[in-house]
């Protein structure tokens, strides 16, 4: 494939309703999406995940559209890639930047999958034909985390994600437990608790949750296999797991028992590959997190979830989870806890370009 032209579109949508976390409220979301096109007029798309401001990783959709603007895109412009694997070496000129390195490899696999005729999950090597549905809870008063899991509970998601952070824990996950006894229920901790709360997780510990996200900061390896030695639930890890690499720390230092894989804050598929060849290798489980996204990473996290060893539920929710109206034509759907692993070439979800042109706040092309 050589790469002739790409179209760099920056846009925002407003979410149904706030989403809280311990770093804080998303109410719009800024990101960015990418349009890759071959010699033949073939085309991919990509998503870049990161936020307006870098609460929950370094990365902005600004530093994102420098990187890409600036080195990235005049990189690839003109260049003959023969498969995406290819891009974790081809884009190590720069260093970081992982999720405007990823919003690119995302573009090359859909073109990838596209030119073979062939849907990106089988592509990848996956074989399910439909995968679960988690969701995730943000912080608010527990009247209305109560009410939104009921409503989830009722459109049948298969796992359900409470954010946590210290004053907003062990209580509230209590009477949820008693309101929800039979609930497969996680909790996200987004890094807030440091070694000195080690009774209030030996707490949490007594509740049987499926696992604890992401305790302690992202560089934690030590500590958080000093917990995992305490703990008989099962640790996973997030914030930590930005590369292969870390991966492997994680695996090795026995940091944690589950892992979590987001494409678009990694550098794309390709490394999520190798993660999770590790992970098969190693026998750990994974799931596939989810960003706030758009339909075009969620469909992306789709043919990813497709392969063997995703076993967990992930953050894959419906379009309708957060958005009026997605960038993909009808939507991703959810249909008694399960989406469809499109059967169609490339990503197999449709993008609407005219919405996309009607709301891009700016339209850049190379
Ligand atoms: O920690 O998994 C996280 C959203 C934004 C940033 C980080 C996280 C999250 C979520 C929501 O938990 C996942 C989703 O529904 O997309
Ligand atoms: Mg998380």
């Amino acid at each position: 494939m050589k790469i002739e032209n790409i179209i760099l579109y920056r846009l925002s949508l407003s979410l149904k309703s706030p989403f809280s976390t311990k770093y804080g409220t998303v109410k719009d979301r800024e990101f960015l999406l990418l349009k890759v096109k071959d010699e033949t007029g073939a085309v991919g798309w990509g998503e870049c995940v990161a936020f307006d401001a870098p609460w929950y990783t370094e990365e902005t959709v600004d530093t994102c559209e420098y990187a890409l603007k600036h080195f990235l895109i005049p990189f690839l412009k003109g260049k003959k890639v023969t498969h995406p694997r290819e891009t974790t070496k081809l884009f190590s000129f720069v260093q970081g930047h992982s999720m405007a390195k990823a919003s690119l490899d995302l573009a090359l696999w859909d073109l990838y999958a596209k030119k073979l005729g062939k849907p990106l999950g089988k592509v990848l090597g996956g074989t399910a034909s439909k995968i679960s549905s988690g969701v995730a809870i943000g912080i608010s008063d527990e009247e209305s985390m109560i009410q939104s899991i009921d409503r989830y509970v009722k459109a049948g998601y298969k796992r359900f994600k409470i954010k946590i952070k210290p004053g907003h824990d062990y209580e509230v996950l209590k009477k949820i437990c008693q309101q929800f006894p039979d609930l497969p229920l996680m909790a996200d901790a987004n890094a807030s608790y440091t070694f000195t709360d080690m009774s209030l997780l030996e707490q949490l510990d007594t509740l049987n949750l499926m696992m604890i996200e992401q305790p302690f900061g992202k560089d934690e390896f030590f500590q958080h296999s000093e917990l995992q030695k305490v703990l008989k639930t099962p640790i996973c890890l997030d914030e930590s797991i930005t590369s292969v690499e870390k991966a492997y720390q994680a695996i090795q230092f026995k940091s944690c028992k589950i892992l979590v894989v987001k494409p678009g804050r990694i550098g794309g598929l390709s490394p999520s590959l190798q993660i999770h060849e590790l992970a098969l290798k190693h026998h750990f489980p994974l799931w596939v997190g989810g960003m706030i996204e758009s339909g075009v990473s969620r469909a992306h996290n789709v043919a990813l979830a497709s392969l063997p060893g995703f076993t967990i539920p992930g953050d894959i929710s419906a379009s309708d989870r957060y958005w009026r109206r997605d960038v993909v034509k009808k939507g991703i759907k959810v249909s008694d806890g399960h989406i469809e692993v499109p059967s169609e070439s490339g990503l197999g979800f449709f993008i609407d370009e005219p919405f996309i042109d009607q709301i891009a706040t700016k339209k850049e092309e190379f």
